[in-house]
């Protein structure tokens, strides 16, 4: 239910997230760590495999499948992920809904995987980028279905005076259509998950980057990441012929016994 719901500002996801001043957050980056290049890990893969950067996610439940593994170690499946070849972790912090925290970010920040992290949360404030960074994220998620164009905007420009990088994510050609005319955007994420009906379907990837899109995108050096439902390595290989140069991928991992394993299929 939540994909529905998370597209309306005012749904209960959102009321969940704090408001803060700030000045309140931005002591605790005294002592955060070091950021690290998210961008420039998933460039760097993409041209040595010539396959799509793979960014894998530490993701314990979701709110269309329930709980997705058992038998959850953070830490453990983040240093799998790693050692098989991922050039980016994603980690859920959302509590409520996919049954993530702050303390799996930090985990598995401290355990010394060397992958840049991606904060997932639902940001609507911006100390909430702060504070990821706090917790040791490299990244952010930002998406474009729930954050108008100027929150967008002021939100990118924070995460480039920390350093991190920010993940913008649409959903169908209008988000698109916005995110491409702003700015300074370097990395867009098409999410093929359909809210209307919960259904993934991955030529949403291809409908987004149409002949025009493409041409913008790579003008201006963007970075298309497909993201949802992607299972096969026939599923890699379409995504990346429509056009995009890394992957986001959870569910199909997590489920298995050995995340990392999957990697290497
Ligand atoms: C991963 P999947 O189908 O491989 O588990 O999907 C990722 O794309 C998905 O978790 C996701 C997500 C989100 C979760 C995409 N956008 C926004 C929470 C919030």
């Amino acid at each position: 239910i939540l994909e529905k719901i998370i597209w309306d500002k005012d749904a209960e996801v959102f009321q969940l997230k704090e408001r803060k001043p700030l000045a309140m957050i931005s002591k605790t980056l005294e002592n955060a760590p070091a950021v690290k290049d998210f961008i420039g890990a998933l460039k760097a893969s993409y041209e040595r495999t010539d396959m799509p950067a793979l960014i894998a996610e530490v993701k314990k439940a979701s709110p269309s499948r329930g709980v997705l593994r058992e038998n959850f170690n953070p830490v453990e499946i983040a240093i799998a992920y790693e050692k098989n070849g991922a050039a980016c972790l994603s980690v859920l912090t959302d509590e409520k809904y996919f049954q993530g925290s702050f303390e799996n970010l930090e985990a598995i920040k401290n355990s010394g995987v060397k992958c840049p992290l991606l904060c997932k949360e639902f940001i609507i404030d911006a100390w909430q980028i702060y504070y990821a960074r706090s917790k040791g994220a490299d990244a952010v998620l930002l998406i474009a279905g729930v954050l108008p164009d100027l929150d967008i905007k002021y939100m990118t420009k924070i995460c480039r005076k920390l350093g991190m990088a920010a993940l913008v994510e649409v959903h169908n050609e209008r988000e698109m259509d916005r995110v491409l005319a702003i700015d300074g955007i370097k990395l867009i994420g098409i999410n093929n998950r359909n809210l209307e009906t919960f259904e993934v379907d991955i030529s949403n990837t291809k409908m987004l980057l149409n002949e025009e899109r493409m041409q913008i995108i790579s003008q201006k050096g963007i970075i298309v990441v497909g993201e949802s439902g992607l299972f096969t390595p026939e599923d890699i290989s379409y995504v990346q012929d429509a056009g995009v140069k890394a992957v986001l991928v959870g569910e199909s991992l997590i489920k298995l016994e050995d995340p990392g394993k999957g990697i290497a299929k």
